[in-house]
Order: C-alpha cells, then structure tokens, then sequence
C-alpha cells in the first residue's frame, strides 16, 4: 500500500515530532511517500532548492499515485487542506487524524465531509489502536 501522509509544513511545525512517530508507524502497513513532512529541517519558513511549483508537481503526482491519504489535522495548514481536497477529488482513500484542544476546533469542511473517515484521538498509541482497526480493513 502506498500511503501519502499529510501534515502542516508553512501552517506551523509544533507537531513535527508526532508526525515523525506516526511516519514511523505507518510503514508497517505499507510505503510512506511523504516521509520528509516529519524532516525536522524543514521549517515553517525554512528554504529549500526546489521552487514552489516544483514542491506542489511532485506531492500531486504523489498523492495521485497513492493507495491512501492520511493527513494529521490537529494544526491548520492551508496545504494540507488542499491536499484533501484534490485527494476527494480523485476519490482517494482519506483519514484524518485529529487531537482535541483548546486551540482550534477542527474545520466543518473536514469534520463534516462523508469523503473522510475522521478518527479523534488523544496520543501516540491512541492513534496506533485506532490506525490498526481502520487498516486492516482495506
Ligand atoms: O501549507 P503547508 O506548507 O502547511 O502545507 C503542507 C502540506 O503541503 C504537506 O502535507 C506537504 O505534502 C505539502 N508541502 C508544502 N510545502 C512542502 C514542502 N516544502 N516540501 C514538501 N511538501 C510540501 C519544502 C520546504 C519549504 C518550507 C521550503
């Protein structure tokens, strides 16, 4: 299974340590394309080689070629909203993963979409117990 992982790279890098966790989980089910979204480097204003339009062909051409879309929601990234968007689109496969806080209630266009299997979780094994039931069902 190829997995497209989302996660917020401009929107904010606070949670880059769990998306680093996650990524590791997920490669027991399958390839994980997008494993530098957990690239502590990468920062939300940091600078790389690639321009833009070179960073949006090749995560389409990615998330295209994907089995599944599993996007952490919990901090709002324009980007990966986006993301799911086209993912709907192109009828993928879609989770997303989100942390109750008292920050940011999540968006209605994710929380209310039928397209999107939305899982609440509180932590790192929460998320493992919950990962495994959905994945073994595909
Ligand atoms: O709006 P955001 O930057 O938070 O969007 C994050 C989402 O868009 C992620 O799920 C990625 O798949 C994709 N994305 C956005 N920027 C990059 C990127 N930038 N590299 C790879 N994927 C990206 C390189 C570093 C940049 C800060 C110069």
């Amino acid at each position: 299974m190829r997995i497209y992982f989302a996660g917020s790279i401009r929107g904010g890098r606070d949670d880059v340590e769990l998306y680093i966790d996650i990524i590791e989980y997920l490669k027991n089910f399958g390839e994980v394309l997008t494993e530098h979204i957990g690239n502590q480097i990468i920062s939300s204003d940091g600078e790389n080689n690639m321009s833009d339009l070179d960073i949006h062909d090749r995560d389409m051409n990615w998330l295209l070629d994907s089995d599944i879309i599993i996007a952490e929601v919990t901090n709002p990234s324009l980007g990966v909203g986006y993301e799911i968007g086209r993912a709907i689109e192109n009828n993928k496969k879609i989770i997303c993963l989100y942390r109750k806080n008292n920050k940011n209630r999540l968006s209605a266009m994710i929380a209310g979409s039928e397209k999107i299997i939305n899982i609440n979780y509180s932590n790192l094994n929460d998320f493992k117990l919950l990962i495994d039931k959905h994945l073994k069902k595909t």
